[in-house]
């Protein structure tokens, strides 16, 4: 397996996440990639690498161009207009009935996010764009032919939709990494420029990718980007969302549209979920994806299922993680695992490599 981490991440450092009426500390803070890392240096999975630098072409196949215009220069309009230097933060948020456009400086992070867990710091975008560029990493390296890769991304990005932040997420990851996957990489990498992309005529048709997410929490944006799509399945296990963050999306009637209908599907589950019972619900989410017969799979990996998550309300212990990384192991395809949350700190790194040790077959 090969590793890829960017020591980027931590220029993503948040000062405060707004939750339920309290600007506390944040719960996705640098210290998470650092005990991850450090857990794998110990363990011995192979190869650690710092992702190559892709440009933003892969990245504008899953997010508006907008979007990604407000995130690269969000933190310095905001201190321009006199926003507070601490971080961006919105005041009014763009909803159902008023969702017209108003992008100015401080008024785009109401109209760009859907909660107030997000904050823009001066290092967002970079940190956000080392992550995207680790997950593209693993994803090139699947297609080189690799088996299996983990792209330890920081800031995670599964809340992520097209033209939407929150969550702690910026950019999708995973979906960033599916969609390279399905369009087979071509014209992306090092060294190409905008002229080989894309090549005409574009070489093969998509292959088919599944994403499983097993984050504690729906995710909301992976299963936007890709709701009205037949070429990539979303299959997400977590916390019932009448119950749990992000409460409006998740439910299980949540199917797909379109040509997408019955290729996204949601296992909703209550709180105080056991091993046991995670598996036994991981073995269904698995045979929807032997039956899609995907290329590849992309693993969105959190760890906030954990019994101790201050977070979450499963009762997961350390040794499910193994189990779990197994499991998804035995479908025999290759993987990229993208960190996404967690953030019982102590035990992270024990969890996340139980994952790896399980997927490795070790
Ligand atoms: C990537 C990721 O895991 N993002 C999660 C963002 C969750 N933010 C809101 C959490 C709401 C928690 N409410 C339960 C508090 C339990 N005391
Ligand atoms: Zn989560």
């Amino acid at each position: 397996m090969i590793t890829i981490f960017s020591p980027d991440h931590a220029l993503h450092d948040a000062p405060h996440e707004f939750l339920d009426g309290k600007l506390i500390p944040p719960h996705e803070a640098p210290v998470r990639a650092r005990i991850i890392l450090e857990a794998l240096e110990r363990a011995d999975f192979g190869p650690i690498q710092p992702p190559r630098a892709f440009d933003l072409e892969p990245i504008r196949a899953v997010h508006d161009h907008g979007y990604l215009a407000y995130l690269a220069q969000a933190y310095e309009r905001w201190v321009a207009a006199g926003g507070d230097p601490a971080a961006v933060l919105p005041s009014t948020l763009a909803v159902r009935w008023m969702s017209r456009r108003s992008v100015g400086p401080l008024v785009a992070p109401g109209y760009y996010s859907f909660d107030l867990s997000a904050p823009i710091v001066a290092g967002t975008y970079r940190a956000a764009r080392s992550a995207a560029d680790a997950a593209l990493t693993g994803a090139a390296l699947l297609l080189e032919g690799q088996q299996l890769a983990y792209a330890l991304c920081r800031p995670p990005g599964h809340h992520a939709g097209h033209d939407l932040y929150g969550g702690y997420c910026y950019l999708n990851n995973a979906a960033i990494a599916a969609q390279y996957l399905g369009d087979g990489g071509w014209g992306m990498g090092d060294g190409d420029t905008l002229d080989s992309y894309p090549p005409s005529p574009i070489p093969h048709p998509p292959q088919r990718v599944a994403v499983l997410d097993i984050d504690f929490h729906h995710g909301n944006g992976t299963q936007q980007i890709f709701y009205e799509r037949d070429d990539v399945l979303f299959v997400s296990i977590h916390a019932d969302p009448a119950r749990e963050y992000p409460y409006f999306a998740g439910y299980a009637d949540e199917q797909g549209a379109g040509v997408g209908r019955g290729f996204n599907l949601n296992f909703p589950l209550e709180a105080s979920v056991t091993n046991a019972r995670y598996l036994a619900i991981l073995e269904q989410a698995l045979i929807a994806i032997a039956d899609f017969a995907p290329r590849f799979l992309v693993l969105s990996a959190g760890f906030d299922t954990f019994g101790g998550d201050p977070i979450g309300d499963f009762a997961l212990t350390a040794d499910a993680y193994p189990l779990i990384g197994q499991r998804i192991a035995q479908l025999g395809l290759p993987t990229l695992v993208v960190q996404e949350g967690g953030y019982a700190v102590a035990a992270l790194g024990e969890n996340a490599t139980g994952l790896l040790r399980g997927l490795n077959g070790m």
